[in-house]
């Protein structure tokens, strides 16, 4: 915290929008840093993650939602429903991401969340690199503007890095003049051991694509630096024998390729030397149960 100043800013921002349109690169960019997994499978983002930026005199506190998507019965996806409605309570911004090429069902839906909100709701227009002519935008950019009074509307591309920025001051605009919360070089309110195990989950996402369904946890049993190295032994849970076998690949292949990408990420993180170890362990329906989900921190 900084001592109270006129032009000192800080508020909450939550980025929403349905799977896939874009919201995890789009914070991993603005934070230049990897927080926030990605992928190119809907719904990788299970925890509601805060990323913490902080420029001169404005802090913005960054709220990654899950993806909202349609009711499902599973567990998992009950949860990841209302952490995401829970996210946008308390907010002073919300950006609402879009892919610039189809405005869908599902996009629909995140449009009636946000119905009943006061704060200013900024339209990010995400994808636009994939765009064959730019005079396409204009119509649709309007066609957009019709659905909803937003306080902005940014084209961008968050994997080309372009118009983030315009993004970003336009999120400063809006939030309320106020200390700030976190210390000024603070990147996220989360635990090493939640980015370890983040890191962990994003190299099994990537390795296996479609071959593994969102039925994987990790838990980091050991964080233990001892003045040289920080070992780090995680548990990966899967639902089933088969899901194991893929996961430890042939003669342990994929396993020892994902310990390999995870630890090279955790010691760019880190800033030091890591040592890995990765066990992997059936946890049957763990998905399909509540109480299983509470024990791994996952509930709200
Ligand atoms: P989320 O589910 O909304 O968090 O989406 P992700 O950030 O995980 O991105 C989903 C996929 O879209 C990934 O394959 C990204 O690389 C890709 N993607 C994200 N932003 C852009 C963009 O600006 N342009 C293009 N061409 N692809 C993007
Ligand atoms: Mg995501
Ligand atoms: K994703």
């Amino acid at each position: 915290t900084r001592p109270e100043n006129t032009d000192s800013r800080c508020g909450f921002v939550a980025i929403v929008g349905r799977p896939n349109v874009g919201k995890s690169t789009l914070l991993n960019h603005i934070l230049g840093q990897k927080l926030s997994i990605t992928s190119r499978k809907p719904q990788t983002t299970r925890h509601q993650i805060l990323g913490i930026k902080t420029e001169g005199p404005v802090q913005a506190i960054y709220v990654d939602t899950p993806g909202m998507h349609e009711e499902e019965p599973r567990a998992l996806n009950r949860y990841m429903n209302r952490a995401a409605s829970a996210a946008l309570k308390h907010v002073d911004v919300v950006v609402f991401v879009v892919d610039r090429h189809h405005w869908t069902p599902a996009d629909e839906m995140v449009l009636n969340k946000l119905t009943h909100l006061t704060c200013p709701v900024i339209l990010a227009v995400n994808k636009v690199d994939k765009l064959e002519k730019r005079e396409t935008l204009l119509p649709v950019l309007e066609e957009l503007a019709a659905k909803r009074d937003f306080a902005e509307i940014i084209p961008m591309s968050a994997l080309k890095d372009q118009n983030i920025e315009p993004l970003e001051e336009a999120v400063s605009r809006f939030l309320p003049e106020s200390v700030h919360f976190y210390p000024d070089d603070q990147i996220t309110d989360r635990s090493e051991r939640f980015v370890a195990a983040e890191i962990v989950r994003e190299k099994i996402t990537r390795q296996l694509g479609a071959e593994l369904p969102y039925s994987v946890a990790v838990e980091i049993e050991e964080f233990r630096h001892d003045g040289k190295t920080l070992h780090i032994s995680a548990l990966i849970l899967v639902e089933r024998e088969g899901q194991k076998k893929i996961v430890i690949g042939d003669k342990g292949e994929r396993l020892r390729r994902i310990g390999q990408e995870a630890r090279a990420d955790m010691e760019r993180m880190f800033d030091g030397k890591v040592m890995l170890r990765l066990w992997v362990k059936v946890k049957r329906g763990w998905a399909d149960s509540d109480r299983a989900l509470k024990s791994l921190g996952m509930h709200d």
